[in-house]
């Protein structure tokens, strides 16, 4: 995105507004410019400054990396939907410093903010956008299976913190070994909607393929060769990272800042 100068409402509302520490808004569109955007709307994110409550859309992180939210993100850039970052520093979390901690329904992040309305839990926050906007599929059947693969996207998720977090490398050869049998099961679900050329199921993107997407970034980034027998799996990601505005959102400033694995970098 081409910096330009804070024009004077913008400084206006940094003079009378100061920002807590512990939570930093980050008053930015975290998808690239995309022509099929409208460009005012571009420009009303950038300008608007701290959106009113009943407008604002935005989402709760720790600055730690992409994280739980990621999925989150990929859907709000992938359709056309501006958000702010409301980052709250890793150091105040931990020390509970602030009211987000004790705020938070379970005590943790992310947050997700729709105008009024605030929730927690990321496969919570992702069938929320998915039946808001459409992507949680065309019958009760196929929101089923939606449901049901996105089930099986958190336990490879699960699996994926647990080694990131808990275990160490020496595992590594062990967790791969059965990484590649939980990507023949996506792998398997792909080949039977349309031969692997669509997406997870029926003809439509849904919230189980950006949290898909992210589980499988993730992953790439442990072991970039993971993919490599399984092809569908390996073309489904290219095709989705091709979208315009996945691709827009991923070389963006804002998600250039957030590692994938901050642990391991
Ligand atoms: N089931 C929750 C898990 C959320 C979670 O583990 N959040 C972590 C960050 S990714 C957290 O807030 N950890 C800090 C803490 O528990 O104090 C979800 O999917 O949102």
């Amino acid at each position: 995105m081409v910096p330009r100068p804070p024009l004077q409402q913008e400084k206006n509302n940094a003079k009378s507004m100061p920002v807590p520490a512990q939570l930093q808004q980050l008053k930015i569109a975290n998808q690239g410019p995309h022509p099929a955007q409208p460009a005012v709307q571009q420009q009303q994110q950038l300008t608007s400054g701290p959106a009113q409550k009943k407008d604002k859309t935005s989402v709760t992180t720790t600055s730690a990396g992409t994280g739980r939210a990621e999925p989150v993100r990929l859907l709000l850039s992938d359709q056309g939907i501006c958000w702010t970052e409301d980052e709250v520093q890793k150091e105040d979390w931990v020390a509970g410093k602030g009211d987000q901690k004790k705020n938070a329904v379970f005590g943790q992040l992310p947050r997700f903010q729709d105008g009024d309305f605030v929730v927690y839990q990321s496969n919570t926050i992702l069938r929320y956008l998915g039946r808001k906007h459409g992507l949680s599929g065309s019958n009760e059947q196929e929101s089923t299976i939606i449901e049901m693969i996105n089930d099986g996207v958190e336990d490879l998720r699960q699996k994926y913190y647990i080694f990131l977090f808990l275990q160490n490398e020496e595992n590594k050869e062990k967790y791969l070994q059965d990484l590649n049998t939980q990507l023949g099961y996506f792998e398997r679900i792909l080949s039977k909607n349309s031969n692997g050329s669509k997406f997870l199921v029926g003809d439509k993107v849904s919230y189980a393929d950006y949290n898909l997407l992210d589980t499988l970034q993730c992953h790439l980034d442990l072991a970039p060769t993971c993919l490599s027998s399984h092809l569908l799996l390996s073309g489904y990601v290219e095709r989705i990272l091709n979208r315009p505005k996945v691709d827009a959102y991923l070389k963006s400033d804002g998600r250039k800042r957030r590692p994938i694995t901050p642990k391991h970098k």
